[in-house]
């Protein structure tokens, strides 16, 4: 038997990213002990990186003998290997199917739309802020929709879907998108900000734009 007070667990991530807080918030949820380590663009760089993640992107989960890059492939391995309840990642076939529709959406209308004019906001860029805003207004329109009649995004109850979903929706507003015309997306936001053990992603200190 090993001795380590070392957790078994390491999330290579950034503190401003989103793709990273939604692990790190299932991480906290699920309760499990681990470390971070802000994977500044120097480290994404190096070859030690490189050798976890050959697309040079955080996050990286690190689990014992398993190398796991991919926010939402994470959270998948995550629920299924120390979710004793089932729940986050539902079996209930409708459910898995609405699960994988919104882990698609945190991976294409939220990553192009919402995360891209935050992170040209806040960190500029040359890819089309239209663009990216037309995604923006598209998708907050249709999960304010969604939202209208239900508390969580792809079942009764909270489910890894909604982890994935909330801190570039959250951060809309850093990248000048503001919520006030999606009252139902703002209150899901307060049911998930209210899930035990989940902290909300910072606040860039990056001066916005007036
Ligand atoms: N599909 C990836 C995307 C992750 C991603 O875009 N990470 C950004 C930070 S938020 C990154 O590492 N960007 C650096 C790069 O693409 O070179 C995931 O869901 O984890």
């Amino acid at each position: 038997m090993s001795i380590s007070s070392e957790p078994a667990i390491t999330l290579y991530g950034m503190r401003l990213s989103g793709h990273a807080h939604r692990v790190e918030a299932f991480l906290n949820i699920l309760g499990l002990p681990h470390r971070c380590v802000e994977a500044d663009a120097e480290l994404r760089r190096s070859d030690a990186f490189l050798a976890l993640n050959p697309l040079g992107q955080i996050p990286v989960l690190v689990d014992g003998d398993l190398v796991l890059p991919d926010s939402n492939a994470i959270l998948v391995y995550l629920a299924e290997r120390y979710d004793g309840s089932g729940l986050w990642n539902p079996k209930a076939p409708e459910e898995t199917a609405q699960v994988q529709r919104w882990l698609s959406i945190a991976a294409g209308d939220l990553r192009f739309g919402p995360a891209r004019t935050r992170f040209l906001t806040l960190w500029g860029g040359t890819t089309s802020f239209a663009d990216a805003q037309a995604l923006t207004d598209r998708i907050l329109h249709f999960m304010d929709g969604h939202l209208a009649t239900r508390d969580w995004l792809a079942a009764g109850r909270p489910t890894i879907a909604d982890i994935a979903c909330y801190a570039y929706v959250a951060h809309a507003p850093e990248g000048r998108t503001p919520l006030d015309p999606y009252p139902a997306v703002r209150r899901w936001l307060e049911r998930v900000e209210a899930i035990p053990a989940l902290t909300p992603m910072p606040r860039s200190a990056i001066p916005q734009p007036a």
